[in-house]
């Protein structure tokens, strides 16, 4: 969709991850020759974006008005669903125009919105690929909420996203969880994290739906600490994982 095109990459969501992981993917687009700019969509500095996007097309926009045409920019905003495509764009916008919410497929259909009378933005719905053959890659995608969660085995998720998170930052789950067996593997550390969080059903039985659903939304908000899934040189950090 972007061949051809000029764009601007945003890396949103950067309150939720981890600085360090953050500045090497910044260098790691800049060796590529393309600028990438860390935001956080909620409370961004309108200002600095605009100028970017002016940056980026002043000289067609120039070109233009040299003929005597005042041009409109339009710009596509795209993205993997729930990465804050709306909430930017009600940012920039300075109103709460788009529709947002914290899950994926909360915009349906493109709708163009205008930002200022020179500037356009199309929001868009979240894309992903029609099929995912790396397992790992998929499985990102569902912690960081890009996949609808009643499409996918909850319970496998919160298992697998509590073995990274033992691999890669074992004090979370002490520290969160309150699991001090660091040896419990699989579903063993649900277990260990409800006795943790004291998750007990009538009977003493664990509570295992809200576990899961726990675990997840403390990821997703960053309860865990600012973690990043994926750092440029494959390299897992201290908070990534
Ligand atoms: N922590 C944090 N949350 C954000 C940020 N930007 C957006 N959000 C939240 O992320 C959730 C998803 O935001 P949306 O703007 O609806 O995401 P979207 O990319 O438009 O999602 P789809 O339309 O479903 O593809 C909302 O709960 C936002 O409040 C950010 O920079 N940091
Ligand atoms: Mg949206």
């Amino acid at each position: 969709m972007t061949a051809g095109k000029r764009r601007i990459l945003l890396l949103n969501k950067a309150d939720l991850a981890d600085p360090e992981a953050t500045r090497k993917w910044v260098w790691f687009f800049q060796a590529r020759g393309e600028t990438a700019y860390p935001i956080h969509a909620l409370s961004l500095k309108s200002k600095e974006l605009l100028s970017a996007i002016d940056r980026s097309v002043r000289d067609i926009v120039e070109a233009a008005e040299e003929k005597g045409i005042r041009k409109t920019v339009r710009v596509m905003v795209i993205g993997v669903p729930n990465v804050g495509k709306s909430t930017l764009i009600n940012r920039l916008r300075g109103s709460s125009i788009a529709k947002t919410g914290d899950r994926p497929g909360v915009t349906k259909s493109n709708q163009w919105i205008h930002i200022t009378p020179y500037l356009d933005l199309l929001d868009t719905p979240g894309m992903l690929w029609p099929r995912l053959d790396d397992q790992l890659a998929a499985r990102r995608l569902c912690y960081i909420g890009s996949v609808k969660d009643d499409v996918v085995d909850i319970y496998a998720l919160a298992i697998s996203l509590l073995e990274d998170l033992k691999a890669s930052c074992p004090e979370t789950l002490s520290a969160r969880f309150h699991v001090d067996d660091q040896s419990a593997e699989n579903a063993e550390l649900l277990d260990a994290v409800c006795r943790g969080r004291g998750w007990l059903l009538k009977g003493g039985r664990y509570d295992y739906d809200r576990c899961c659903s726990v675990v997840l939304d403390e990821f997703r908000s960053g309860k865990l600490g600012r973690i990043t899934l994926e750092s440029p040189d494959g390299q897992t950090g201290e908070s990534s994982l």
